[in-house]
Protein backbone atom coordinates (compact mmCIF):
# COMPACT_ATOMS: atom_id res chain seq x y z
CA UNK A 1 0.00 0.00 0.00
CA UNK A 2 1.26 3.38 -0.82
CA UNK A 3 1.63 5.08 2.59
CA UNK A 4 3.87 7.98 3.73
CA UNK A 5 5.82 9.15 6.74
CA UNK A 6 7.27 12.58 7.16
CA UNK A 7 10.92 12.55 5.92
CA UNK A 8 12.77 15.93 6.95
CA UNK A 9 16.22 17.57 5.80
CA UNK A 10 19.59 16.43 7.09
CA UNK A 11 19.82 17.92 10.48
CA UNK A 12 22.19 20.55 11.21
CA UNK A 13 21.93 23.50 13.48
CA UNK A 14 19.18 24.74 11.86
CA UNK A 15 17.18 21.61 13.00
CA UNK A 16 17.82 20.16 16.20
CA UNK A 17 15.59 17.09 17.29
CA UNK A 18 13.28 16.87 19.81
CA UNK A 19 12.09 13.95 22.07
CA UNK A 20 9.96 11.92 19.04
CA UNK A 21 12.54 12.79 16.37
CA UNK A 22 10.75 16.12 15.24
CA UNK A 23 12.94 19.21 13.89
CA UNK A 24 13.20 21.87 15.49
CA UNK A 25 13.08 24.90 13.42
CA UNK A 26 14.94 28.44 14.77
CA UNK A 27 15.33 31.76 14.28
CA UNK A 28 18.77 32.77 12.64
CA UNK A 29 19.78 36.17 14.27
CA UNK A 30 23.16 37.35 14.04
CA UNK A 31 24.40 33.98 13.46
CA UNK A 32 22.74 31.98 15.84
CA UNK A 33 19.63 29.45 15.98
CA UNK A 34 17.64 31.05 18.68
CA UNK A 35 13.64 30.00 20.12
CA UNK A 36 11.13 32.36 20.21
CA UNK A 37 7.75 33.03 22.31
CA UNK A 38 5.96 29.95 21.18
CA UNK A 39 6.63 26.90 19.24
CA UNK A 40 4.16 25.99 16.03
CA UNK A 41 3.43 22.92 13.78
CA UNK A 42 4.94 22.66 10.01
CA UNK A 43 2.53 19.74 9.09
CA UNK A 44 3.10 18.09 6.19
CA UNK A 45 0.90 18.02 2.85
CA UNK A 46 1.29 14.59 1.95
CA UNK A 47 -0.83 13.33 4.93
CA UNK A 48 -0.99 16.11 7.71
CA UNK A 49 1.65 14.71 9.97
CA UNK A 50 3.13 17.07 12.10
CA UNK A 51 7.45 17.40 10.42
CA UNK A 52 8.60 20.32 12.43
CA UNK A 53 8.07 22.39 15.37
CA UNK A 54 9.19 26.07 14.47
CA UNK A 55 10.41 28.82 16.94
CA UNK A 56 7.64 32.00 15.88
CA UNK A 57 9.41 35.39 16.51
CA UNK A 58 8.05 37.78 18.97
CA UNK A 59 8.64 41.41 18.95
CA UNK A 60 11.79 40.95 20.59
CA UNK A 61 13.18 38.31 18.22
CA UNK A 62 12.21 40.40 15.51
CA UNK A 63 13.80 43.80 16.71
CA UNK A 64 17.17 41.44 17.60
CA UNK A 65 17.13 40.54 14.04
CA UNK A 66 16.70 44.25 12.91
CA UNK A 67 19.65 45.12 15.25
CA UNK A 68 21.80 42.72 14.28
CA UNK A 69 21.32 43.35 10.43
CA UNK A 70 21.98 47.13 11.98
CA UNK A 71 24.92 46.64 13.53
CA UNK A 72 26.19 44.25 10.45
CA UNK A 73 26.05 47.56 8.14
CA UNK A 74 28.79 49.13 9.73
CA UNK A 75 30.80 46.09 10.46
CA UNK A 76 33.05 44.33 7.60
CA UNK A 77 30.81 43.64 5.41
CA UNK A 78 29.95 47.48 5.32
CA UNK A 79 33.63 47.65 4.53
CA UNK A 80 33.87 45.04 1.81
CA UNK A 81 34.59 45.68 -1.77
CA UNK A 82 32.14 44.45 -4.29
CA UNK A 83 34.40 42.47 -5.68
CA UNK A 84 34.76 40.82 -2.07
CA UNK A 85 31.06 40.40 -1.93
CA UNK A 86 31.08 38.77 -5.35
CA UNK A 87 33.79 36.03 -3.90
CA UNK A 88 31.48 35.74 -0.94
CA UNK A 89 28.33 35.43 -3.52
CA UNK A 90 29.76 32.78 -5.23
CA UNK A 91 30.67 30.79 -2.03
CA UNK A 92 27.16 30.76 -1.62
CA UNK A 93 25.97 29.42 -4.67
CA UNK A 94 28.80 26.52 -4.15
CA UNK A 95 27.21 26.10 -0.67
CA UNK A 96 24.06 25.51 -1.92
CA UNK A 97 24.90 23.12 -4.24
CA UNK A 98 27.05 21.28 -1.60
CA UNK A 99 24.67 21.32 0.88
CA UNK A 100 21.95 20.34 -2.71
CA UNK A 101 20.42 16.87 -1.00
CA UNK A 102 19.79 18.48 1.82
CA UNK A 103 17.77 21.18 0.49
CA UNK A 104 16.33 18.95 -1.57
CA UNK A 105 14.81 17.31 1.26
CA UNK A 106 13.80 20.07 3.26
CA UNK A 107 11.90 22.12 0.05
CA UNK A 108 10.18 18.38 -0.55
CA UNK A 109 9.27 17.63 3.06
CA UNK A 110 7.55 21.17 3.24
CA UNK A 111 5.78 21.60 0.25
CA UNK A 112 4.74 17.92 -1.03
CA UNK A 113 6.22 18.55 -4.34
CA UNK A 114 7.79 15.98 -6.94
CA UNK A 115 11.49 15.77 -6.34
CA UNK A 116 12.10 16.23 -9.74
CA UNK A 117 10.87 19.62 -9.71
CA UNK A 118 12.79 20.58 -7.31
CA UNK A 119 15.77 19.04 -8.24
CA UNK A 120 15.75 20.83 -12.14
CA UNK A 121 13.92 24.23 -10.52
CA UNK A 122 13.88 25.02 -6.94
CA UNK A 123 17.59 24.08 -5.68
CA UNK A 124 19.27 24.99 -8.84
CA UNK A 125 17.79 28.54 -9.03
CA UNK A 126 18.17 29.16 -5.29
CA UNK A 127 22.39 28.94 -6.37
CA UNK A 128 21.85 30.63 -9.11
CA UNK A 129 20.28 33.66 -7.76
CA UNK A 130 23.68 34.45 -5.78
CA UNK A 131 25.93 33.91 -8.74
CA UNK A 132 23.80 35.55 -11.36
CA UNK A 133 23.50 39.08 -9.20
CA UNK A 134 27.17 38.74 -8.15
CA UNK A 135 27.69 38.97 -12.13
CA UNK A 136 25.10 41.69 -12.05
CA UNK A 137 26.89 44.26 -9.43
CA UNK A 138 30.71 43.28 -10.94
CA UNK A 139 29.53 44.71 -13.85
CA UNK A 140 27.39 47.59 -13.03
CA UNK A 141 27.61 51.35 -15.49
CA UNK A 142 27.85 53.86 -13.80
CA UNK A 143 26.86 57.81 -14.85
CA UNK A 144 29.53 60.16 -15.23
CA UNK A 145 29.20 63.72 -16.68
CA UNK A 146 31.51 66.79 -16.96
CA UNK A 147 30.03 69.85 -16.64
CA UNK A 148 31.06 73.78 -16.96
CA UNK A 149 31.24 76.56 -14.05
CA UNK A 150 31.36 80.12 -14.62
CA UNK A 151 35.31 80.46 -13.48
CA UNK A 152 35.71 77.91 -16.77
CA UNK A 153 37.48 75.33 -14.36
CA UNK A 154 35.01 73.10 -14.66
CA UNK A 155 32.99 70.35 -12.23
CA UNK A 156 32.73 66.21 -12.67
CA UNK A 157 29.24 64.42 -11.74
CA UNK A 158 29.46 60.55 -10.96
CA UNK A 159 26.88 58.60 -9.39
CA UNK A 160 27.74 56.07 -6.70
CA UNK A 161 25.26 53.10 -5.37
CA UNK A 162 24.71 52.49 -1.84
CA UNK A 163 23.37 49.93 -0.14
CA UNK A 164 19.15 50.81 0.87
CA UNK A 165 20.13 48.96 4.34
CA UNK A 166 18.15 46.24 6.40
CA UNK A 167 15.97 44.82 3.91
CA UNK A 168 13.19 43.06 4.95
CA UNK A 169 11.76 39.82 2.81
CA UNK A 170 8.81 38.60 3.17
CA UNK A 171 8.53 34.79 1.29
CA UNK A 172 5.90 32.85 -0.08
CA UNK A 173 5.52 29.36 0.10
CA UNK A 174 5.14 28.00 -3.41
CA UNK A 175 8.99 28.15 -4.52
CA UNK A 176 10.16 29.43 -1.24
CA UNK A 177 14.16 28.87 -1.91
CA UNK A 178 13.91 30.17 -5.25
CA UNK A 179 12.08 33.05 -4.60
CA UNK A 180 13.61 33.70 -1.10
CA UNK A 181 16.91 33.77 -2.91
CA UNK A 182 15.47 36.02 -5.64
CA UNK A 183 15.44 38.47 -3.29
CA UNK A 184 18.40 38.05 -0.95
CA UNK A 185 20.76 37.34 -3.75
CA UNK A 186 20.38 40.89 -5.03
CA UNK A 187 19.75 42.21 -1.57
CA UNK A 188 23.23 40.86 -0.87
CA UNK A 189 24.97 41.81 -3.81
CA UNK A 190 24.79 45.46 -2.96
CA UNK A 191 26.19 45.31 -0.28
CA UNK A 192 22.63 45.32 2.28
CA UNK A 193 21.51 43.38 5.09
CA UNK A 194 18.67 41.00 5.17
CA UNK A 195 15.88 39.83 7.71
CA UNK A 196 14.04 37.58 5.81
CA UNK A 197 10.14 35.87 7.42
CA UNK A 198 9.85 32.86 4.83
CA UNK A 199 6.58 31.41 4.99
CA UNK A 200 5.28 29.91 8.37
CA UNK A 201 4.42 26.62 5.02
CA UNK A 202 8.00 26.35 4.52
CA UNK A 203 10.33 27.60 7.15
CA UNK A 204 13.33 24.85 6.56
CA UNK A 205 15.17 25.81 3.40
CA UNK A 206 15.60 29.51 4.87
CA UNK A 207 16.84 28.14 8.22
CA UNK A 208 18.98 25.99 6.07
CA UNK A 209 20.43 28.68 4.39
CA UNK A 210 21.79 30.11 8.30
CA UNK A 211 24.17 27.41 7.62
CA UNK A 212 25.36 27.74 4.83
CA UNK A 213 25.88 31.32 5.42
CA UNK A 214 28.19 30.63 8.26
CA UNK A 215 29.91 28.13 6.34
CA UNK A 216 31.11 30.88 3.81
CA UNK A 217 32.09 33.12 6.38
CA UNK A 218 29.52 35.83 5.86
CA UNK A 219 29.45 37.95 9.09
CA UNK A 220 27.14 37.77 11.75
CA UNK A 221 23.91 39.57 11.18
CA UNK A 222 23.74 40.17 7.48
CA UNK A 223 21.53 37.17 6.75
CA UNK A 224 18.52 37.14 9.35
CA UNK A 225 15.31 34.90 9.64
CA UNK A 226 12.46 35.50 12.01
CA UNK A 227 9.59 32.61 11.63
CA UNK A 228 6.06 32.92 12.08
CA UNK A 229 3.12 34.66 10.51
CA UNK A 230 1.77 37.97 8.95
CA UNK A 231 -0.59 39.90 11.30
CA UNK A 232 -0.19 40.28 14.73
CA UNK A 233 3.42 37.76 14.26
CA UNK A 234 6.76 38.02 12.96
CA UNK A 235 5.15 39.44 9.11
CA UNK A 236 3.82 42.47 10.84
CA UNK A 237 6.80 43.13 13.25
CA UNK A 238 8.91 42.87 10.48
CA UNK A 239 7.22 45.54 8.15
CA UNK A 240 6.34 47.79 11.04
CA UNK A 241 9.86 47.97 11.95
CA UNK A 242 11.19 51.31 12.13
CA UNK A 243 14.92 49.82 11.61
CA UNK A 244 14.12 48.09 8.54
CA UNK A 245 15.00 50.66 5.28
CA UNK A 246 13.26 48.54 2.46
CA UNK A 247 10.87 45.71 2.25
CA UNK A 248 10.46 43.34 -0.60
CA UNK A 249 7.63 40.71 -1.24
CA UNK A 250 6.12 37.99 -3.03
CA UNK A 251 2.80 36.66 -2.57
CA UNK A 252 -0.82 37.45 -2.43
CA UNK A 253 -2.08 40.95 -3.64
CA UNK A 254 -4.21 41.54 -0.44
CA UNK A 255 -1.11 40.78 1.31
CA UNK A 256 1.06 43.26 -0.46
CA UNK A 257 -1.12 46.08 -0.09
CA UNK A 258 -0.97 45.69 3.49
CA UNK A 259 2.72 45.88 3.48
CA UNK A 260 1.99 48.79 1.50
CA UNK A 261 0.23 50.88 4.28
CA UNK A 262 2.95 49.28 7.02
CA UNK A 263 5.36 50.38 4.70
CA UNK A 264 3.68 54.10 4.12
CA UNK A 265 4.85 54.63 7.99
CA UNK A 266 8.38 55.80 7.34
CA UNK A 267 8.13 56.71 4.07
CA UNK A 268 9.95 52.94 2.97
CA UNK A 269 9.98 51.95 -0.10
CA UNK A 270 8.31 48.51 -1.73
CA UNK A 271 9.01 45.99 -3.97
CA UNK A 272 5.75 44.06 -4.68
CA UNK A 273 5.52 40.58 -6.59
CA UNK A 274 1.71 39.87 -6.64
CA UNK A 275 -0.84 37.77 -7.43
CA UNK A 276 -1.95 36.70 -10.98
CA UNK A 277 -4.67 35.23 -13.09
CA UNK A 278 -2.53 34.63 -16.21
CA UNK A 279 -4.33 33.84 -20.28
CA UNK A 280 -2.76 31.47 -22.06
CA UNK A 281 -3.87 32.65 -26.01
CA UNK A 282 -3.86 29.80 -28.54
CA UNK A 283 -4.27 30.92 -31.74
CA UNK A 284 -5.43 28.29 -34.59
CA UNK A 285 -2.07 28.66 -36.76
CA UNK A 286 0.47 27.36 -33.37
CA UNK A 287 2.41 24.40 -33.09
CA UNK A 288 -0.10 22.52 -32.00
CA UNK A 289 1.94 19.61 -29.75
CA UNK A 290 3.98 22.68 -28.49
CA UNK A 291 0.87 24.53 -27.34
CA UNK A 292 -0.71 21.66 -25.40
CA UNK A 293 2.37 21.13 -23.67
CA UNK A 294 3.62 24.08 -22.84
CA UNK A 295 0.20 24.80 -21.64
CA UNK A 296 0.05 21.54 -20.04
CA UNK A 297 2.85 22.56 -18.15
CA UNK A 298 1.95 26.24 -17.10
CA UNK A 299 -1.54 25.03 -15.69
CA UNK A 300 -0.29 22.53 -13.96
CA UNK A 301 3.71 22.19 -12.78
CA UNK A 302 3.72 22.58 -9.18
CA UNK A 303 -0.01 21.81 -8.47
CA UNK A 304 -0.77 24.85 -10.26
CA UNK A 305 0.87 26.84 -7.10
CA UNK A 306 3.30 29.14 -9.45
CA UNK A 307 2.12 33.19 -9.79
CA UNK A 308 2.96 32.95 -13.44
CA UNK A 309 0.61 30.09 -14.01
CA UNK A 310 -2.29 29.65 -16.52
CA UNK A 311 -5.92 29.60 -15.05
CA UNK A 312 -7.36 31.00 -18.17
CA UNK A 313 -7.21 29.22 -21.62
CA UNK A 314 -8.54 31.24 -24.65
CA UNK A 315 -8.12 29.28 -27.59
CA UNK A 316 -9.38 30.04 -31.60
CA UNK A 317 -12.37 28.29 -32.07
CA UNK A 318 -11.27 26.34 -35.35
CA UNK A 319 -8.88 24.04 -33.00
CA UNK A 320 -11.18 24.92 -29.88
CA UNK A 321 -12.60 20.74 -29.70
CA UNK A 322 -9.17 19.87 -30.48
CA UNK A 323 -7.33 21.66 -27.60
CA UNK A 324 -9.67 20.88 -25.10
CA UNK A 325 -9.26 17.27 -25.88
CA UNK A 326 -5.87 17.03 -25.68
CA UNK A 327 -5.31 18.94 -22.51
CA UNK A 328 -7.82 16.58 -20.94
CA UNK A 329 -5.68 13.52 -22.24
CA UNK A 330 -2.59 15.48 -20.65
CA UNK A 331 -4.40 16.16 -17.38
CA UNK A 332 -5.86 12.30 -17.33
CA UNK A 333 -2.52 11.66 -18.09
CA UNK A 334 -0.47 13.25 -14.92
CA UNK A 335 0.42 11.10 -12.01
CA UNK A 336 -0.73 12.12 -8.64
CA UNK A 337 1.71 10.90 -6.13
CA UNK A 338 4.34 11.10 -3.54
CA UNK A 339 7.33 13.39 -4.30
CA UNK A 340 10.26 10.53 -4.96
CA UNK A 341 8.69 8.88 -7.53
CA UNK A 342 10.24 9.32 -10.53
CA UNK A 343 6.78 9.03 -12.21
CA UNK A 344 4.73 11.59 -10.07
CA UNK A 345 3.61 14.92 -12.38
CA UNK A 346 1.18 16.59 -9.34
CA UNK A 347 1.73 16.64 -5.87
CA UNK A 348 -0.80 17.59 -3.04
CA UNK A 349 -1.43 21.45 -2.21
CA UNK A 350 0.87 23.04 0.20
CA UNK A 351 -1.84 22.69 3.40
CA UNK A 352 -5.39 21.54 4.06
CA UNK A 353 -6.46 25.51 4.21
CA UNK A 354 -5.20 26.23 0.80
CA UNK A 355 -6.77 23.00 -0.06
CA UNK A 356 -10.48 24.53 1.07
CA UNK A 357 -10.15 27.44 -1.05
CA UNK A 358 -9.33 25.32 -4.45
CA UNK A 359 -12.19 22.89 -3.67
CA UNK A 360 -14.75 26.02 -3.22
CA UNK A 361 -13.57 27.20 -6.33
CA UNK A 362 -14.27 23.62 -7.67
CA UNK A 363 -17.89 23.41 -5.94
CA UNK A 364 -18.37 26.67 -7.32
CA UNK A 365 -17.31 26.14 -10.88
CA UNK A 366 -20.14 23.38 -11.22
CA UNK A 367 -22.95 25.61 -8.89
CA UNK A 368 -22.23 28.00 -11.97
CA UNK A 369 -23.00 25.26 -14.28
CA UNK A 370 -19.63 24.52 -15.80
CA UNK A 371 -18.80 22.02 -18.24
CA UNK A 372 -16.46 20.08 -16.15
CA UNK A 373 -14.10 18.35 -18.34
CA UNK A 374 -11.98 16.52 -16.60
CA UNK A 375 -11.19 16.37 -12.64
CA UNK A 376 -13.31 18.56 -9.95
CA UNK A 377 -12.93 17.10 -7.01
CA UNK A 378 -10.45 14.90 -4.67
CA UNK A 379 -8.29 12.13 -5.95
CA UNK A 380 -8.94 8.55 -3.98
CA UNK A 381 -5.91 8.60 -2.04
CA UNK A 382 -4.42 5.48 -0.07
CA UNK A 383 -3.63 4.92 3.30
CA UNK A 384 -2.48 7.80 5.72
CA UNK A 385 -2.32 9.95 2.65
CA UNK A 386 -6.27 10.31 2.69
CA UNK A 387 -5.38 13.52 5.47
CA UNK A 388 -3.36 14.96 2.53
CA UNK A 389 -4.19 18.22 0.78
CA UNK A 390 -4.68 16.03 -2.77
CA UNK A 391 -7.26 18.01 -5.72
CA UNK A 392 -7.81 16.50 -9.26
CA UNK A 393 -6.12 18.61 -11.84
CA UNK A 394 -9.07 20.40 -13.18
CA UNK A 395 -10.03 21.56 -16.34
CA UNK A 396 -13.54 23.26 -17.05
CA UNK A 397 -15.71 24.88 -20.33
CA UNK A 398 -18.51 26.82 -20.62
CA UNK A 399 -18.42 29.99 -18.23
CA UNK A 400 -17.62 33.36 -19.40
CA UNK A 401 -14.89 35.63 -18.18
CA UNK A 402 -17.05 37.87 -15.93
CA UNK A 403 -17.40 34.50 -13.89
CA UNK A 404 -15.36 34.38 -10.72
CA UNK A 405 -13.38 30.86 -12.23
CA UNK A 406 -12.23 33.70 -14.69
CA UNK A 407 -11.60 36.65 -12.44
CA UNK A 408 -10.05 35.61 -9.33
CA UNK A 409 -6.90 33.41 -8.66
CA UNK A 410 -7.25 30.38 -7.69
CA UNK A 411 -3.64 29.07 -7.00
CA UNK A 412 -4.72 25.11 -7.59
CA UNK A 413 -4.28 22.88 -10.69
CA UNK A 414 -7.30 23.96 -12.48
CA UNK A 415 -8.01 26.33 -15.23
CA UNK A 416 -10.82 27.81 -17.67
CA UNK A 417 -10.74 26.91 -21.25
CA UNK A 418 -12.95 29.62 -23.71
CA UNK A 419 -13.13 29.87 -27.13
CA UNK A 420 -12.15 33.13 -28.98
CA UNK A 421 -12.28 34.11 -32.90
CA UNK A 422 -10.30 37.57 -33.57
CA UNK A 423 -6.96 38.79 -31.94
CA UNK A 424 -8.51 42.05 -31.28
CA UNK A 425 -11.27 40.26 -29.55
CA UNK A 426 -9.27 38.29 -27.25
CA UNK A 427 -6.81 40.80 -26.50
CA UNK A 428 -9.53 43.13 -24.99
CA UNK A 429 -10.76 39.91 -22.65
CA UNK A 430 -7.39 38.72 -21.79
CA UNK A 431 -6.89 42.39 -20.65
CA UNK A 432 -10.33 43.10 -18.66
CA UNK A 433 -8.58 41.72 -15.75
CA UNK A 434 -7.59 43.44 -12.70
CA UNK A 435 -4.34 40.78 -12.37
CA UNK A 436 -1.44 41.52 -15.28
CA UNK A 437 1.37 39.17 -14.21
CA UNK A 438 2.19 36.81 -17.40
CA UNK A 439 0.85 35.28 -20.86
CA UNK A 440 1.55 32.98 -23.18
CA UNK A 441 0.97 33.55 -26.71
CA UNK A 442 0.71 30.36 -29.15
CA UNK A 443 1.10 31.81 -32.32
CA UNK A 444 3.69 30.96 -35.86
CA UNK A 445 2.58 33.84 -37.30
CA UNK A 446 5.53 36.37 -36.72
CA UNK A 447 3.63 40.21 -36.71
CA UNK A 448 0.74 38.81 -34.59
CA UNK A 449 3.20 37.31 -31.60
CA UNK A 450 4.71 41.07 -31.69
CA UNK A 451 1.13 42.61 -31.68
CA UNK A 452 -0.13 40.41 -29.16
CA UNK A 453 2.71 40.34 -26.79
CA UNK A 454 2.21 44.57 -27.17
CA UNK A 455 -0.71 44.56 -26.25
CA UNK A 456 -1.69 42.42 -23.48
CA UNK A 457 -1.21 44.26 -20.20
CA UNK A 458 1.36 42.05 -18.12
CA UNK A 459 4.95 42.07 -16.79
CA UNK A 460 6.01 38.84 -18.75
CA UNK A 461 4.90 37.68 -22.03
CA UNK A 462 6.25 34.95 -23.58
CA UNK A 463 5.91 33.68 -26.88
CA UNK A 464 5.73 29.79 -27.80
CA UNK A 465 6.89 29.21 -24.19
CA UNK A 466 6.69 29.49 -20.65
CA UNK A 467 9.05 29.98 -17.77
CA UNK A 468 11.58 30.75 -19.97
CA UNK A 469 13.47 33.95 -18.66
CA UNK A 470 16.99 35.17 -18.57
CA UNK A 471 17.30 36.34 -15.03
CA UNK A 472 18.81 39.61 -16.24
CA UNK A 473 15.70 40.66 -17.31
CA UNK A 474 13.12 42.88 -15.68
CA UNK A 475 10.50 40.71 -13.75
CA UNK A 476 7.21 41.99 -11.87
CA UNK A 477 3.77 42.67 -12.74
CA UNK A 478 1.75 44.97 -14.28
CA UNK A 479 -2.09 46.32 -12.65
CA UNK A 480 -2.74 44.01 -9.18
CA UNK A 481 0.35 41.47 -9.60
CA UNK A 482 3.36 44.13 -8.94
CA UNK A 483 4.91 47.38 -8.20
CA UNK A 484 8.46 47.44 -9.60
CA UNK A 485 10.76 45.26 -11.26
CA UNK A 486 13.28 42.93 -9.80
CA UNK A 487 15.98 40.78 -12.45
CA UNK A 488 19.18 42.00 -13.39
CA UNK A 489 20.12 45.78 -13.27
CA UNK A 490 16.36 46.74 -12.40
CA UNK A 491 17.12 45.06 -9.18
CA UNK A 492 19.72 47.57 -8.34
CA UNK A 493 17.03 50.60 -8.36
CA UNK A 494 15.37 49.00 -5.48
CA UNK A 495 18.32 47.69 -3.67
CA UNK A 496 20.43 50.73 -4.04
CA UNK A 497 20.20 54.29 -3.51
CA UNK A 498 22.05 56.52 -6.37
CA UNK A 499 23.64 59.04 -4.64
CA UNK A 500 25.56 61.66 -7.39
CA UNK A 501 28.71 63.78 -6.17
CA UNK A 502 29.73 67.01 -8.20
CA UNK A 503 33.54 67.43 -7.98
CA UNK A 504 34.06 70.98 -8.61
CA UNK A 505 37.42 71.17 -10.15
P1 LIG B 1 0.52 35.37 1.28
O1 LIG B 1 0.34 36.75 0.81
O2 LIG B 1 -0.56 34.73 2.03
O3 LIG B 1 1.80 35.26 2.23
C1 LIG B 1 3.08 35.70 1.79
C2 LIG B 1 3.91 36.05 3.00
O4 LIG B 1 3.37 37.20 3.63
C3 LIG B 1 3.95 34.96 4.08
O5 LIG B 1 5.26 34.90 4.59
C4 LIG B 1 2.98 35.48 5.12
O6 LIG B 1 3.24 35.01 6.42
C5 LIG B 1 3.24 36.98 5.02
N1 LIG B 1 2.17 37.84 5.49
C6 LIG B 1 0.84 37.62 5.44
N2 LIG B 1 0.18 38.69 5.93
C7 LIG B 1 1.11 39.62 6.28
C8 LIG B 1 1.05 40.92 6.83
N3 LIG B 1 -0.11 41.52 7.11
N4 LIG B 1 2.21 41.57 7.09
C9 LIG B 1 3.39 41.00 6.78
N5 LIG B 1 3.51 39.75 6.27
C10 LIG B 1 2.39 39.07 6.00
O7 LIG B 1 0.91 34.52 0.00
P2 LIG B 1 1.15 32.96 -0.10
O8 LIG B 1 -0.17 32.29 0.10
O9 LIG B 1 2.31 32.58 0.76
O10 LIG B 1 1.62 32.78 -1.62
C11 LIG B 1 0.73 32.63 -2.69
C12 LIG B 1 0.50 33.96 -3.36
O11 LIG B 1 1.74 34.51 -3.77
C13 LIG B 1 -0.32 33.87 -4.63
O12 LIG B 1 -1.20 34.95 -4.67
C14 LIG B 1 0.71 34.02 -5.74
O13 LIG B 1 0.23 34.53 -6.95
C15 LIG B 1 1.67 34.97 -5.10
N6 LIG B 1 2.99 34.88 -5.72
C16 LIG B 1 3.37 35.90 -6.56
C17 LIG B 1 4.62 35.83 -7.19
C18 LIG B 1 5.09 36.90 -8.14
O14 LIG B 1 6.25 36.87 -8.49
N7 LIG B 1 4.25 37.82 -8.57
C19 LIG B 1 5.45 34.73 -6.96
C20 LIG B 1 5.00 33.72 -6.11
C21 LIG B 1 3.77 33.82 -5.48
O1 LIG C 1 11.69 32.97 -11.77
C1 LIG C 1 11.63 33.90 -10.96
O2 LIG C 1 12.59 34.61 -10.68
C2 LIG C 1 10.36 34.17 -10.30
N1 LIG C 1 10.33 35.27 -9.53
C3 LIG C 1 9.34 33.33 -10.45
C4 LIG C 1 8.10 33.49 -9.81
C5 LIG C 1 7.24 32.46 -9.77
C6 LIG C 1 5.99 32.56 -9.07
O3 LIG C 1 5.48 31.64 -8.50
Amino acid sequence: MLTTEPKAASHGASAATADGGIPLIRNFIDGEYLDGTRWFDKRSPLNHAVIARVAEAGREQVDAAVQAARAALHGPWGTMTVNERVDVLYALADGINRRFDDFLAAEVADTGKPMSLARHIDIPRGAANFRVFADVVKNVPTEFFEMSTPDGAGAINYAMRRPVGVVGVICPWNLPLLLMTWKVGPALACGNTVVVKPSEETPQTAALLGEVMNAAGVPRGVYNVVHGFGPGSAGEFLTTHPGVNAITFTGETRTGAAIMKAAADGARPVSLEMGGKNAAIVFADCDFDAAVEGTLRSCFANAGQVCLGTERVYVERPVFEKFVAALKAGAEALRIGLPDDPATGLGPLISEEHRRKVLSYYAKAAELGATVVTGGGVPDMPGNLKEGAWVQPTLWTGLGDDSPIAREEIFGPCALIMPFDSEQEVIRRANDNPYGLATAIWTTHLSRAHRVAASIEVGIAWVNSWFLRDLRTPFGGAKQSGIGREGGVHSLEFYTELKNVCVKL
